[in-house]
């Protein structure tokens, strides 16, 4: 007999996504042994290899059926599904959820003394990249003619050594631009790691397992930011108190010993709870406020 097919799942080997994707792997309950190579996790709990490679070549291998699911930048993704596309090659993966972690935007940035007064002010430029193809995607958009040159990295020296007259760059905090004398002029796009998978039907044994780990990173995802609250109410004021519950639909509502006016109020927030929310319920009746984290959620 088979054994249980696994599942294959590429993520970043080293890098800024790295230990965020582990983690979300640690917390879908996934217990794993590093092979002495340092390229795989064996899932021991779980029928689920973990292939640890360079970002860039996640897309390719779901793209060539290698993976069934990948996580990686939504800025890898779009550039790769958008050079297959200029080559007329169906992409074969698609966005599964974001996933709340390796935030950054990719943006136009000049030289500090340049005085840029909007998109037109590139024309006839030379604009240095690691993205070509979500670059030519925005300045066609913008109507704007310019020239793309691809480089595989340090972008930001790009215009100080000649190569580039402007850049177009991931930024987080945007002090690698400071430090090089450049100014950020242009959003292009928001990226964040993103799950993909392949659009091709896996065997039976293995999509059981793949609804289950998706199930899991959905509710990894949504207790994030998900409070329990618990309070006590007047029922007089319910309806204004459930209003003001932020993110939660349908409020549990608990009779209380010994009396009929007050009830308590059982609810999971699935926004953040601040402080202001919990002024605003208590100056709308509410007392014994209390808000506890949500460990585990299976909608
Ligand atoms: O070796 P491998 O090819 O796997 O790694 P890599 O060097 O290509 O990727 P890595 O680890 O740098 O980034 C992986 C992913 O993290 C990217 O594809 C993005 O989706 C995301 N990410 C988030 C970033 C940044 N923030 C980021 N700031 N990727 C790169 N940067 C770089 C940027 O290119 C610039 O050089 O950081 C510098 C700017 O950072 P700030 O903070 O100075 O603005
Ligand atoms: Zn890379």
């Amino acid at each position: 007999m088979d054994p249980t097919p696994r599942i294959k799942l590429a993520i970043q080997k080293s890098g800024r996504l790295t230990d965020n994707s582990l983690d979300l792997l640690a917390r879908c309950g996934l217990k794993y042994s590093r092979a002495r190579d340092q390229l795989l996790c064996f899932g021991e709990n779980m029928p689920l290899d973990v292939l640890l490679v360079r970002d860039d070549d996640i897309p390719d291998l779901v793209q060539e059926d290698v993976c069934e699911l990948g996580i990686v930048g939504l800025n890898v993704v779009e550039e790769k599904r958008l050079g297959l596309a200029a080559r007329g090659t169906t992409p074969l993966f698609e966005q599964v959820m974001t996933l709340d972690y390796g935030r950054c935007r990719m943006s136009i940035a000049v030289p500090e003394e340049f005085a840029y007064s909007g998109p037109a002010s590139l024309e006839g430029l030379r604009i240095a990249t690691t993205y070509p193809n979500i670059l030519a995607r925005w300045l066609a958009g913008q109507g704007v003619r310019a020239g793309v040159v691809t480089l595989s990295g340090a972008v930001e020296i790009a215009p100080r050594l000649g190569r580039a007259d402007v850049i177009c760059d991931l930024v987080s905090t945007g002090s690698t631009l400071a430090a090089n004398h450049l100014t950020e002029v242009e959003t292009v796009m928001e990226s964040q790691a993103v799950l993909i998978r392949t659009p091709v039907p896996v065997a039976a044994g293995k999509q059981d397992w793949m609804d289950k780990l998706l199930k899991r990173m959905d509710g990894v995802q949504q207790v994030k930011e998900s409070k329990y609250i618990m309070l006590h109410a007047p029922r007089s004021a319910l309806p204004q108190i459930a209003g003001l519950l932020p993110g939660s639909e349908h409020p549990t509502i608990v009779p209380l010993e010994g009396t009929d006016e007050k009830v308590a109020v059982h609810a999971v927030c699935r926004e953040n709870v601040f402080w202001e929310t919990l002024e605003r319920l208590k100056a709308a009746g509410a007392s014994a406020i209390l808000v506890l984290p949500v460990e585990k959620m299976l909608p």
